[in-house]
């Protein structure tokens, strides 16, 4: 199967976007030690301390911090005692994403929207006030654990939301060019990926744009299936991943059986530039998955002419791949907890709307190898 961008909408076509979505609000991953998390996507991936809850706000059973790097949020969550619903998510799947939110202009009419679709409610909406104004937010269940929250936030000026006090700190490491959630990857269960994706089609009004079936994504030894979901303005974008029978252990396979469920499996993040990018994630120790230098021999004659010079992205270990429309530049950190679970790419984007088909291969024989030291393969 050829991988094209599905140009042709859907029956959605000159309808009116029942869903509305402005782009990515936030992202909570629930994690064992938030003030440690918090300190590494500060230092690693260079986020700027934004908003703090905790003791010092009142809040006696969390501590949230709050970093940010120009659009992209992230929440780092601990509980600050026994026996709570977040310190369950940790026991169970580790550190990983609990909260895909959605930034919307009505969160009550996006809870009441999915909710007639079939959603199953996690927030009915809720209003959150401080003297910066209110916030409405609404909420509804995705795939195994995660969570979408809409996020209503035009009569609220403050910092982040009611409940955070700005997060003073005079540790400032400099930003490293992350600039948004270009798509987040869920992986689901055997057999469970088109039940997704109808739920994003049905209950969220997205179309599909890519499907990849397991002779796309197969190596010698491992399979995987993948669609890509994407709302009507195509600022949110979900593969959805489910495992295939191989050989051997499939990657999907690995993360469920880790995580103790489907979840978030990546977040790809975008930069104008990734040589410096990547750079400098390096040099503040982040590690990425490694494709054998030979990929670097024949991809100018797969990919033609680009912008860059070859050497550096050999020398960092960057993927390159070409659609109809342009080209793109990728690289997959190894996973970021203990757990082989949810980990990061770093994408940029020269005019490619698709996902790097062309690496595919290359990049799910490197995961084998991590699986293979792992014991897990
Ligand atoms: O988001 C994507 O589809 C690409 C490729 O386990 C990919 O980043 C797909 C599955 C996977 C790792 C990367
Ligand atoms: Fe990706």
């Amino acid at each position: 199967m050829k991988e094209t961008v599905n140009k042709q909408q859907n029956s959605t076509e000159g309808m009116e976007d029942f869903l509305p979505i402005n782009g990515t609000d936030y992202v909570e991953l629930y994690v064992g030690n938030a003030k440690q998390a918090a300190h590494y996507y500060k230092t690693a991936f260079g986020f700027q301390s934004l908003a703090y809850s905790g003791l010092e706000t009142g809040n006696k059973d969390y501590e949230s911090y709050v970093v940010v790097q120009d659009k992209i949020r992230l929440i780092l969550t601990s509980p600050l005692h026994g026996g709570t619903p977040v310190g369950a998510h940790i026991d169970k799947h580790g550190d990983g994403v609990k909260v895909i939110a959605l930034w919307v202009d009505d969160a009550e009419k996006s809870y009441h929207e999915t909710m007639k679709r079939g959603a199953k409610s996690f927030m009915e909406p809720t209003v959150k006030e401080d003297d910066q104004g209110k916030v409405k937010l609404s909420g509804i269940h995705t795939y195994g654990e995660t969570v979408h929250i809409f996020v209503e936030r035009k009569d609220y000026h403050g910092i982040f939301l009611p409940g955070f006090r700005k997060w003073e700190t005079e540790y400032n490491p400099a930003p490293i060019g992350l600039k948004y959630v270009d798509h987040m990857v869920g992986n689901v269960g055997w057999g469970q990926m088109n039940k997704w994706v109808d739920f994003y089609a049905n209950v969220m009004g997205f179309t599909q744009l890519l499907s990849f079936d397991d002779k796309d994504i197969s190596t010698e030894y491992t399979a995987l299936m993948s669609k890509v979901m994407s709302n009507g303005n195509g600022r949110i974008k979900f593969p959805i991943n489910e495992p295939a029978e191989g050989k051997k252990k499939s990657q999907v396979e690995e993360y469920l059986d880790f995580y103790e469920g489907e979840g978030v499996q990546h977040i790809a993040v975008a930069t104008d530039n990734i040589i410096e990018t990547v750079s400098a994630l390096k040099n503040r120790g982040v590690d990425f998955l490694r494709v054998p230098s030979v990929y670097y021999d024949t991809v100018l004659d797969r990919v033609g002419e680009i912008d860059e010079e070859l050497e550096p992205l050999k020398n960092l270990g960057i993927l390159i791949d070409r659609d109809d429309e342009g080209y793109l530049l990728q690289i997959f950190t190894k996973p970021v907890e203990p757990r082989p679970t949810m980990f990061f790419e770093i994408i940029q984007r020269k005019g490619a709307k698709s996902f790097g088909k062309g690496n595919f291969k290359a990049l799910f024989e490197a995961i084998e190898r991590e699986q293979e030291l792992r014991g897990t393969l």
